[in-house]
């Protein structure tokens, strides 16, 4: 009861921090916000059940453009603080990086992995560029130090041209061809709540051979993220043998509730980052 206590009233804080600073207070910005409190309270209640200690940090998100548009850099800072506003200044390194940025379009059908930049004082910064006009979610997780890690989500509208919305169909092929290179995903059985292990077969495409020497991409063979479909789950899965080197790479999770799940597995092979996504159905 406490901690959904405190959680509310960090999201209470965040939206008066967020929105009380900005100008124009209109019913989107109000709207984004209220989704990014309730992706939090719902991550905070599945994903961070099995840790130990309860997220005490707040993201602040700031755009150096009112409304970033599409097809136009724009910068983006990320200032965690305490509950109490104070900044966080020490973080753990997490597969070589202090943050993690994935960036998703509200459809699922763009996907970036980006690593901010730490200027100090719990000030992250990074530079952006959306594709097309549209709604996109952004998660940054990261470790203060001595914690556990944390998931942090923003709600951003660009302004631009819009793609025609895709819906996210059920793969029947499990086997997808990209950049010269054959992956399989396999895997038991998609269970809500329930353990599974999903395999990444990787072979070459033109000669058929299976892929023995991937590369660690940030000091692991693989990595993958996991975002239901609603967008509200987002899970950042890293691999059960860190080492291997293909051509099977190995991963544990567990999906929290049934429905579509679009899942991208990256790996490294030559010197090139190789992004293969998958969309599931977990019963
Ligand atoms: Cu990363």
């Amino acid at each position: 009861m406490k901690k959904i206590m405190v959680s509310t009233l960090i999201s209470a804080l965040l939206i008066a921090s967020g929105c009380g600073k900005s100008d124009n207070t209109n019913e989107n910005q109000h709207m984004n916000h209220e989704n990014m409190q309730q992706g939090e309270n719902h991550e905070g209640m599945n994903h961070e059940m099995n840790q130990s200690q309860e997220d005490t940090t707040q993201a602040v998100w700031k755009f150096s453009k009112e409304t970033p548009k599409s097809n136009e850099m724009v910068d983006l800072t990320i200032q965690i603080n305490d509950k109490d506003g104070k900044t966080v200044k020490d973080f753990d390194i997490q597969h070589e990086k202090l943050m993690h940025l994935i960036v998703v379009s509200k459809d699922l059908s763009y996907f970036d992995h980006l690593h901010p930049e730490y200027i100090g004082d719990g000030l992250f910064t990074v530079s952006l560029n959306f594709p097309v006009g549209g709604e996109y979610k952004l998660y940054a997780d990261y470790v203060p130090k001595g914690a556990s890690k944390v998931v942090k989500n923003h709600i951003v509208r660009v302004e631009g041209k819009k793609a025609k919305t895709t819906t996210l169909n059920t793969d029947k092929n499990l086997t997808k061809v990209v950049e010269g290179k054959e992956i399989t995903l396999s895997f038991d059985e998609l269970k809500a709540e329930k353990d599974v292990t999903l395999n990444f077969n990787i072979k070459d495409h033109r000669t058929g051979r299976p892929i023995t020497n991937l590369q660690p991409y940030l000091g692991a063979v693989g990595h993958v993220v996991i975002i239901s479909e609603d967008t509200e789950d987002y899970l950042h899965v890293h691999p059960m043998d860190e080492k291997a080197k293909g051509p099977d790479a190995k991963f544990m999770t567990k999906f929290p509730k049934s429905g579509i799940y679009k899942i991208w597995g990256q790996f490294q092979h030559e010197g090139k980052v190789i992004t293969v996504p998958f969309v599931v159905k977990v019963s």
